[in-house]
């Protein structure tokens, strides 16, 4: 199949504007911000940056899963999928699944951001020409409609690798997770990377690196907040801090400031004293029995699990 006419079917997600939840954020006690504006160009760029750092295991150990084991889950998958991908992954991670799998109906990378959809497509187009891929640009967060393929699929699986699950309060996981079960239907699988829990010394360097590149990556949030809306942020008066929170399970970022101070944001005054502190991320940690139970309360059943030598890092299979 000649892929140079895909199309993207475009959703025009449109999520509440970055000001609105600025603003209802710094308007909260204790304050918060969206992890999600982290990713813009610079945020994005670092975010590679950690992913490739000594005290950042995930991708690496999530990596090695995937080489160990992409036949075995292929295997599990089966026959005739449509593989929908939520984060559009032009990534070895995706390759090394897209290798394995056989007869596939279609790829269908689900992104909210057309850019990264359409340099996914056009790589993956090089490497597999005879793949049909069906991108869809949408906010995954929202319910939508699969694409039908030219050639019928025999089911559906969503692949949502990365752990990014973790960065959903586990109520929302599990509304996502519901939501992923209706999107397959009967017969459908999820195939999804889990962080696991472990000591707290390992999780609090994974977000807090020697060379600093998560506090970068965590205070080029206020450098955007300057850039997008007109916000007044000194970057130098806050300080980026990470720490594991026992009782809930996930590691928690912070921007802390230095100094007692005001900021604005678009003509919006708020105050910070000395020391407080505005949260701008939760990184849940699961158990695989605790992950299973949540897809299980939103319809999905634990097929089987990989995980690594050290039980860091799980890819989970479902079936609906
Ligand atoms: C995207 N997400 C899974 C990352 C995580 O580990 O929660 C985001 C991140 N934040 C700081 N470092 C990495």
């Amino acid at each position: 199949m000649d892929n140079s006419s895909t199309t993207l079917l475009d959703l025009e997600p449109c999520s509440q504007s970055f000001l609105d939840e600025v603003i209802d954020g710094l308007e909260q006690s204790p304050k918060s911000l969206p992890c999600k504006y982290f990713y813009d160009q610079r945020g994005s760029q670092l975010f590679d940056q950690i992913c490739d750092l000594e005290e950042y295991y995930l991708t690496r150990t999530e990596l090695q899963i995937m080489e160990d084991y992409a036949d075995e889950m292929a295997q599990q998958i089966g026959l005739g999928v449509m593989l929908v991908e939520y984060g559009s992954g032009s990534s070895v991670k995706t390759r090394l699944l897209l290798d394995h799998l056989e007869q596939m109906a279609g790829y269908v990378p689900v992104d909210i951001s057309r850019k990264h959809l359409q340099e996914t497509c056009d790589r993956l187009a090089q490497s597999y020409p005879d793949l049909e891929v069906l991108p869809v640009c949408a906010d995954f967060t929202a319910e939508f409609a699969l694409p039908v393929p030219s050639q019928p699929a025999t089911h559906s699986a969503v692949y949502f690798p990365g752990s990014t699950i973790g960065n959903f309060p586990p109520a929302e996981a599990e509304k996502l997770l519901a939501q992923i079960a209706r999107l397959c239907g009967t017969g459908g699988g999820l195939l999804i990377g889990v962080d696991l829990q472990k000591d707290h010394q390992t999780l609090e360097s994974a977000y807090d690196d020697a060379q600093g590149i998560t506090a970068e990556f965590n205070l080029n949030l206020l450098r955007r907040m300057n850039r997008e809306i007109e916000g007044d942020f000194k970057l130098e008066q806050f300080r980026h801090r990470a720490r594991y929170n026992d009782q809930h399970g996930r590691v928690e970022l912070f921007l802390e400031s230095k100094i007692e101070q005001s900021i604005s944001v678009s003509g919006r005054t708020f105050w910070l004293h000395q020391g407080e502190s505005i949260c701008t991320e939760h990184s849940h940690k699961y158990t695989v029995q605790g992950f299973a139970q949540i897809a299980a309360n939103a319809g999905l059943t634990l097929r089987k699990e990989w995980t690594d030598d050290e039980q860091r890092f799980a890819v989970m299979h479902f079936v609906k």
